[in-house]
């Protein structure tokens, strides 16, 4: 189940920061919101004959979200596209909305999107569609109504399942778990605790675990720290903790390495390889998984290409070409599916980089 990715996640990373030298960054009104746009975004699109791109992350201050842009521009300039990023700096609901609007303005042509909220971005979507943008939700679905098609990572409920899979392996399967996650209204966070819970009330495997609680950090690396103090704190019988977001479970693993709790609480969830080699290596955490986030991205740009020069249009049945990935298939509910899966431990972590 690996995948070749441990030898490119250095360079995605240089080109990360790369991006990030080039970045304009722009305090808007709100104050709370940022603007990072690529040397190229400024000039707009559409207007010269290069097709323009415009990645819109959850929020812009995640080490997931850079790898997963790393992918994105590597694509984007592939297809000669003129690429660039617009986010806020936090998750809420609506924290995407003036960004949208922004760029239907500007006449981009392919706006890809990780939904903070599935329905919040609903009218600026539309709009931006009405002007003649292709949507293609990644990471984190809008509302189907809203998108042309969505890049997903994995199917949901195999996310789902190798979490629960590991932390029933890792508790002996007995005992009460809580879940960490990311923001309230995060389509694909709220898809894989359905599916969690789902397993728990009907696989007869986990009868004997119970999920006493789930609280949100909110992808905030402080918020999601004190989030899991206080679930030991509130819960002293608590067996183990998954969460499934990058920030979540990297703070909860911070947290519990210095703790009583170290060795004796569960910690598994959805990570990047260099943020948890540590906690693995020092005994905190067992076992975890992801997928690579930089194909997401890849796959994203090429699927914005395809929808652009029409060998797409999001019905089920579809295909287009995703560069060096290959051919990649639109299924049921204009869903592209990235995958595979992985699982992290101290015999394999060491042949990742991102
Ligand atoms: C966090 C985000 C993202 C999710 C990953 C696994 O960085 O919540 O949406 O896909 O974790």
């Amino acid at each position: 189940m690996e995948f070749p990715t441990h030898t490119r996640g250095r360079a995605l990373r240089r080109a990360a920061a790369a991006v990030a030298a080039l970045a304009t960054v722009t305090l808007v009104a709100s104050g709370c919101a940022l603007t990072a746009a690529s040397d190229d975004a400024s000039s707009g699109s559409g207007s010269g004959g290069t097709e323009s791109i415009a990645f819109v992350p959850k929020q812009l201050n995640n080490p997931y979200t850079d790898v997963v842009l790393g992918g994105g521009e590597k694509a984007s300039k592939a297809i000669g596209y003129d690429y660039s990023v617009v986010g806020p700096l936090e998750a809420s609901a609506s924290s995407q909305v003036t960004f949208l609007n922004t760029l239907t303005q500007q006449g981009t042509n392919v706006i890809v999107i990780a939904a903070n909220d599935p329905d919040a971005v609903g009218p600026a979507l539309k709009e931006a569609r009405d002007g003649g943008a292709k949507i293609v939700a990644f990471d984190s679905d809008t509302n189907p109504d809203y998108r042309d098609v969505f890049v997903s990572q994995v199917e949901a409920k195999d996310v789902a399942l190798i979490q629960i899979r590991q932390m029933s392996e890792q508790i002996g399967g007995q005992g009460d778990i809580a879940i960490l996650s990311a923001t309230a209204n995060a389509t694909n966070q709220n898809e894989w605790i359905k599916y969690i819970q789902e397993e728990v009330d009907t696989n007869p495997d986990y009868a004997g675990i119970t999920i006493v609680s789930t609280v949100y950090g909110d992808d905030d690396d402080a918020k999601s720290f004190q989030e899991a103090q206080g679930l030991l704190q509130a819960n002293p019988d608590l067996k183990g903790i998954i969460s499934p977001t990058t920030v979540g479970i990297a703070a909860t693993a911070r947290y519990l390495s210095t703790s009583e709790y170290k060795g004796k609480v569960a910690l598994t969830g959805l990570g990047l390889p260099n943020e948890m080699r540590e906690f693995v290596k020092d005994g905190t955490v067992t076992a975890f998984a992801l997928w690579d986030p930089a194909q997401l991205g890849e796959v994203a740009a090429y699927a914005g290409q395809a929808l652009v020069d029409g060998t797409i249009t999001g019905a089920e049945g579809d295909t287009f070409t995703a560069g060096d990935l290959g051919e990649r298939t639109v299924g049921a509910d204009g869903i592209v599916i990235v995958g595979p899966p992985t699982e992290f431990d101290v015999d394999n972590i060491d042949d990742y980089d991102f």
